[in-house]
């Protein structure tokens, strides 16, 4: 049976959970928050960091490898294109969705959304301002030029869909939503993974456990 260690609201636990769930592989959550310290969890991932997950006696962190993993041991239905150019071009595009647009999702996120509820302080708004006036436009107007007019990006749907989109639902629940005027086809491919059934369903269980439903 697999395992998944980290709790609903990560970009990167929710990928593990809609990946395993399209290809309806049953799991068991171990719910770990991030920056705990926990030293049982320092001994599954020594980052701390959330996700990790078991099966069996494997243990792997980093939803990127596990979700790797996950493809190549459970491969139906993929999650991946099956072309070389298309595969590598599938994982630069999951990089920079879990790398700099994470973190630029998820300082919106953290200074909106955790800052006033978890520490009950005020949100930096200047920084909020450094990144949705500054750091996020080029980015956005890059993945315009990536993104196809319609349809996902390669045919299929792909993780590398998944993690374009995924940090803008962290986004949104601090009140940032893609511009789509500007960038109407990463706006519609937010909207679009959002519809996805089995994005819709882990979405569900996430609002609920974030208190948003
Ligand atoms: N590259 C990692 C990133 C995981 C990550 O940064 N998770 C956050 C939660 S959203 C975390 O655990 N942060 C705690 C920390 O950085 O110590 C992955 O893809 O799994």
């Amino acid at each position: 049976m697999i395992t998944v260690y980290g709790v609903h609201g990560s970009p990167f636990v929710r990928k593990v959970f809609i990946a395993l769930d399209i290809k309806e592989i049953p799991y068991d959550i171990v719910p770990q928050m991030p920056f705990s310290g926990d030293s049982d969890y320092l001994a599954i991932n020594p980052l701390g960091k959330i996700p990790a997950l078991t099966d069996g006696d494997l243990t792997l962190a980093d939803s990127k490898v596990i979700c790797r993993y996950i493809e190549d041991a459970y491969p139906e239905p993929a999650l991946y294109p099956d072309d070389a150019a298309d595969r590598a071009r599938a994982d630069w595009l999951e990089e920079l969705g879990g790398g700099a647009i994470a973190d630029m999702a998820a300082g919106i996120f953290f200074q909106r959304f955790m800052r006033p509820r978890a520490f009950k302080q005020e949100p930096d708004e200047n920084l909020i301002t450094k990144i949705t006036e500054e750091r996020l436009p080029p980015m956005l107007d890059y993945l315009e030029a990536q993104l196809p007019d319609h349809g996902w990006l390669f045919g299929n749907f792909t993780l590398a869909d998944l993690s374009l989109a995924s940090p803008f639902f962290n986004a949104s629940y601090a009140g940032y939503e893609i511009d789509n005027n500007q960038w109407p086809r990463m706006s519609a491919l937010v909207a679009a993974v959002r519809e996805h059934p089995a994005v819709a369903r882990v979405l569900a269980k996430e609002a609920k456990a974030l208190g948003l439903d």
